[in-house]
């Protein structure tokens, strides 16, 4: 007989330094002939709180962090067979506005997949009250740029690509939906037959747009410039 008291969403930041108010979950993706069918059996222990610093598999092209001294991974670089998911549901939404930024990081495999058992990714935002999905994006490794964001190149092993997006920040209005119980859940998932890793990044969830920190200078990058620069230099004095 309550009303159910106004409960936004906890720790969107992961500043807590662990998953204090997330869910985790998970279980297998696997292939039995016709795609890659998830099955959940609990959180398959790939997720972790990561602190700033450069992700090594996109070439240290992106920060581990957006926003403050944490964020969360969810799922890993390894293979076989797991998916990983995090969700927060928070009842009676009040605020105006919903933010989150997210980034995916997907092993394109050097055999090609049929899409559907390619590593894959999808994060939503959905209204449990009114069964709509206020913000929804999935994409596998191969199809990932037809979504609209910027799928880039990692790195390389000679067979095997990693390929990620940059930070991407949603901004949503949510004046709409005050009331409302609404419930972001993120999945990223290995490829359906053993061989291939995939995860991403979450951070900054809630009703404040979320400060982007300052990417750290990778020393061995800042180095490589210099030498680039150097070079440069060199032939244009030889032209
Ligand atoms: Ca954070
Ligand atoms: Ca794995």
């Amino acid at each position: 007989m309550a009303v159910p008291a106004y409960a936004g969403f906890v720790n969107g930041g992961f500043e807590t330094g662990d998953f204090t108010g997330w869910t985790k979950n998970g279980g297998t993706f696997v292939d039995y002939g016709s795609g890659g069918v998830y099955t959940y059996s609990g959180d398959p222990g790939k997720s972790a709180i990561v602190s700033s610093g450069l992700d090594p598999l996109t070439n240290n092209n992106l920060n581990r962090v957006y926003s403050g001294n944490y964020a969360a991974r969810v799922n890993n670089s390894d293979n076989n067979y797991h998916f990983s998911t995090i969700s927060q549901t928070g009842t009676n939404w009040q605020d105006n506005n919903i933010y989150f930024a997210w980034a995916a990081v997907l092993e394109e495999p050097g055999n090609i997949h049929p899409e559907n058992v390619a590593p894959n990714f999808s994060i939503k935002l959905h209204d449990d009250i009114t069964g709509v999905d206020i913000y929804s994006m999935e994409f596998n490794v191969y199809n990932a740029a037809s979504t609209g964001i910027t799928w880039n190149n990692g790195y390389d092993d000679g067979y095997n690509t990693w390929k990620y997006n940059n930070w991407e920040v949603v901004a949503l209005d949510t004046s709409g939906v005050k009331g409302d119980t609404l419930s972001l859940t993120l999945l990223a998932a290995d490829c359906a037959w053993g061989g291939h890793g995939g995860y991403a990044y979450l951070d900054g969830f809630g009703a404040a747009p979320p400060t982007p920190g300052t990417v750290p200078e990778p020393t061995t990058l800042a180095l490589l410039g210099l030498g680039m620069a150097g070079l440069g230099f060199t032939r244009r004095r030889k032209a």
